[in-house]
């Protein structure tokens, strides 16, 4: 697909119907009343409390949620860029708490991985409106066919979290109502800014990928490696 190509992302033309959003709004509330996690501040914890949230891998404890990520609007997206041959490799709720939800720093999903693998793809869901106020999705724009490497990164222990930029490029802020799905690949930098409202700001992110990620040293698999079934 060109636009995902040429600049790295795109936003789909399919939206979540109302029944979609009332599935993964429930879902997601049901993981929020759980106790809060701090986080550990390594490159797998990257939670900061309240104020930024990741509730991550919990899908099949939710009735209809499996299905959803393997036939519903989301892997048919991710089809459309990987093919028929389609596995959900991660999946998690990013909640940005009202008021002092925080950013979280340009960073490549790939940078995140640890081990070589093929570049795999987000589908980022808004459950909640996404605004400049509410901290929305920024991206910035790059050729996937020119720069399909992964940029050095360097953690950041004060805000628990890799950074992959810190130039001076705003990039795109991906602005859209409750229901948006915007795709991205995992070479593609990204960030999102502050909730400054006086509401949560809920996302649902699936990464699909077009095999499954195995560590090559000790043969494990990462995550998840459920085909996609449509
Ligand atoms: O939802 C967000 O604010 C950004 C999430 C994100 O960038 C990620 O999980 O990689």
């Amino acid at each position: 697909m060109d636009k995902f190509d040429n600049q790295g992302y795109f936003i789909a033309e399919e939206a979540l119907s109302e029944n979609d959003l009332k599935l993964l709004g429930n879902c997601c509330n049901a993981l929020l009343d759980e106790p809060v996690d701090d986080g550990g501040g390594d490159r797998h914890e990257i939670g900061l409390g309240k104020r930024r949230r990741f509730l991550a891998h919990r899908h099949e404890e939710f009735d209809g949620l499996e299905s959803f990520i393997l036939s519903g609007p989301p892997a048919k997206v991710a089809s459309r860029i990987l093919g028929s041959e389609c596995y959900l490799f991660n999946e998690q709720f990013v909640v940005k708490g009202p008021k002092t939800g925080a950013s979280f720093a340009w960073h490549q999903d790939s940078a995140y991985v640890g081990f070589e693998h093929k570049p795999y793809i987000s589908v980022w869901m808004a459950i909640d409106e996404a605004n400049k106020q509410n901290g929305c999705l920024r991206i910035l724009p790059r050729n996937l066919k020119e720069q399909n490497y992964i940029d050095t990164h360097n953690w950041d222990e004060g805000s628990k979290e890799l950074v992959g930029y810190d130039g001076s490029d705003e990039g795109s802020m991906v602005i859209g109502p409750e229901g948006m799905i915007v795709v991205f690949s995992s070479l593609t930098l990204h960030s999102s800014g502050e909730n400054i409202t006086d509401k949560s700001r809920r996302a649902y992110l699936i990464q699909y990928s077009s095999e499954p990620l195995r560590d090559p040293e000790s043969g494990q698999l990462k995550r998840f490696a459920k085909p996609v079934n449509l």
